[in-house]
């Protein structure tokens, strides 16, 4: 199997937790990364300069024998069973794996619409209301849900649902959101927990030593 991903040149949870999945699971890929100007000016006609198909002009996508798909939970949920991190004939466990792939969605789409100044007219919501109300709120319900006797978000083995979320949270605490303060998780020791158990895994170190920029602002769990 002849396998691409492409995404931007940063790890991002949307590509990241797709690249990490088959770098743990040793499968080979082509980890295409292009630049901003270039998606930019070919992302409205929905191919790369070379032809590559960007099906709705978004990223990631994953390119399986010249055959391009789109979507983040469907390219993770894929490399995840070719890694063994996402189960191949367990509904349930499925599931329960995918509801914290989209819970990263809502995390993003909630600072997307969130603004450090914004205006009545906008009905944006302000970045420190956010963080105060339904950011925390939410991270909250996320603390409460994850089991206290469970090192992973849903099963017993580490997924591609942990994957997900430890890069997003580790985005969210990297001190690069307007508004949004590093300690923000401090609250919330479960997550945190996971987080640092992937941030420790030694396939993850070895990934972030291989293709992460020195001093990259990846966020701490400590
Ligand atoms: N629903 C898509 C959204 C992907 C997405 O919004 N990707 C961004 C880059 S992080 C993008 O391509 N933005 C360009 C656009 O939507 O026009 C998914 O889950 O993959």
């Amino acid at each position: 199997m002849d396998i691409t991903l492409i995404y931007l040149d940063f790890p991002f949870w949307r590509a990241e937790v797709s690249r990490i999945a088959l770098f743990m699971g040793g499968i080979e890929f082509n980890d295409r990364r292009i630049n901003s100007e270039e998606f930019q000016r070919v992302k409205s006609k929905g191919f790369l300069d070379d032809g590559t198909l960007i099906p709705f002009g978004q990223l990631p996508v994953l390119v399986v024998d010249r055959i391009s798909i789109a979507q983040t939970g469907g390219i993770a949920r894929f490399c995840g069973k070719l890694a063994d991190l996402y189960p191949k004939d367990d509904d349930f466990l499925a599931a329960q794996i995918d509801q914290f792939i989209d819970f990263q969605t809502d995390v993003f789409n909630w600072i997307l619409f969130s603004g450090k100044d914004v205006s009545e007219k906008q009905k944006l919501l302000n970045r420190e209301e956010l963080v105060a109300g339904e950011l925390k709120t939410k991270l909250k319900m996320l603390e409460n849900f994850l089991s206290a006797s469970r090192p992973w978000a849903a099963g017993s083995d580490m997924s591609i649902a942990d994957l997900a979320l430890w890069r997003n949270m580790g985005w969210l605490v990297s001190g690069t959101i307007d508004g949004i303060p590093k300690d923000v998780l401090n609250e919330f020791p479960k997550i945190k927990s996971i987080c640092s158990l992937v941030d420790e895994h030694p396939d993850v170190v070895e990934w972030i030593s291989r293709t992460y920029p020195k001093n990259y602002p990846r966020g701490s769990f400590k």
